[in-house]
């Protein structure tokens, strides 16, 4: 029976967390990383399911999504697609905020993960800062004792030359800041080829595992009633927000100073280009304190905040 039509007959659960079929086990692992690692494309060669994929630099996934497949006849394994850090589209603090809703909603629901997959793109020359960020507050939210469950996989092999993607392979394994200090935690490395067959590898390997694991944000959030803002992952953004807005400050006093020397000179043309580049620094101080107030949201508000998005889409789409 081809795993899409399987899954289409699994009776949907009435809160979006189907734990509780008869003899059908149901398991669930996340899928993370950047936007444009190829979390979608992996999810979708898996289930066989339309999954919105992306092909440009915008970022694609917005919110969470379960997307399900039969494994075999007994085991449902539910892929959870998530947006990464850095997203074009929304702020982190908003990708935090989605991301801690389905995982503290699905554990109350009793919903545990298997296992997570961290994606990678091999194509990537040095590991930048962005990607950097993405993985650190994946860590973070993670949590130490989670790093046996989880998978670290780099996709886009077919776009590499086999040695020097091996290069870079032993380099993210071999730094503890990348996946050094994950891999010595229990977390195994896997290749993505797009062939179903690899995704596929790794999944068998979550499931062999045969367990379940907390994720510190859970923990947090779930066992020890956190707000986002003070758990790992929320202090850690708010420590790059913090760091952000000293270094746009900084710059804007360098643009005030430089400004008031030009004004000397009477350049109209680079007088016009200083201003615009003030404004657009101010624009930055003035979104960075925006997100930074949003991430003092509790948990409740950002519900709220989701349920109203979601209304707001079903009234577009009728
Ligand atoms: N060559 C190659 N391209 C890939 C592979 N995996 C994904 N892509 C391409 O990479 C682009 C981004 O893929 P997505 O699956 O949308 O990436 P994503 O991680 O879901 O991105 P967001 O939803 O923005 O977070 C698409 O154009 C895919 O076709 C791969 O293994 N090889
Ligand atoms: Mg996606």
């Amino acid at each position: 029976m081809p795993p899409n039509q399987a899954a289409a007959e699994t009776p949907p659960a009435e809160n979006g967390f189907t734990n509780s079929q008869s003899d059908i086990e149901h398991v669930y692992i996340a899928v993370m990383g950047v936007t444009g690692a190829g979390k979608s494309s992996l999810i979708s060669l898996c289930t066989g399911k339309n999954v919105k994929i992306g092909h440009n630099l915008q970022s694609c996934t917005a919110d969470v999504e379960d997307v399900e497949f039969m494994f075999n006849d007994h085991v449902c394994v539910h892929l959870i697609d998530t947006p990464g850090f850095d997203d074009t589209s929304r702020s982190d603090v908003e990708v935090l905020q989605n991301i801690a809703v389905w995982l503290s909603d699905s554990f109350e629901h009793g919903t545990k993960l298997s296992g997570i997959i961290y994606l990678h793109r091999i194509i990537d020359v040095r590991m930048a800062g962005s990607a950097l960020r993405n993985l650190s507050m994946f860590k973070k939210l993670c949590g130490e004792n989670a790093y046996s469950s989880v998978v670290l996989a780099t996709s886009m092999w077919n776009q590499v030359n086999e040695v020097e993607g091996a290069q870079r392979e032993r380099e993210l394994i071999e730094t503890p800041k990348f996946w050094g200090h994950m891999h010595k935690k229990g977390s195994r490395v896997f290749r993505l080829d797009r062939t179903r067959e690899s995704c596929l590898e790794i999944i068998k390997y979550i499931l062999s595992l045969g367990s379940t694991t907390l994720l510190e944000l859970q923990d947090e959030i779930v066992n020890k009633g956190r707000q986002i803002e003070d758990t790992e992952a929320g202090v850690q953004l708010n420590e790059d927000m913090i760091r952000e807005r000293k270094k746009h400050q900084a710059e804007l006093l360098a643009l005030k100073t430089q400004m008031q020397e030009e004004m000397a000179e009477h350049d109209a043309e680079l007088q016009r280009a200083l201003k615009e580049e003030y404004d657009e620094l101010k624009e930055n101080i003035r979104r960075n304190d925006e997100e930074q107030a949003k991430l003092k949201q509790d948990l409740k508000d950002v519900h709220e905040r989701k349920e109203r998005e979601l209304l707001e889409l079903k009234k577009q789409i009728e």
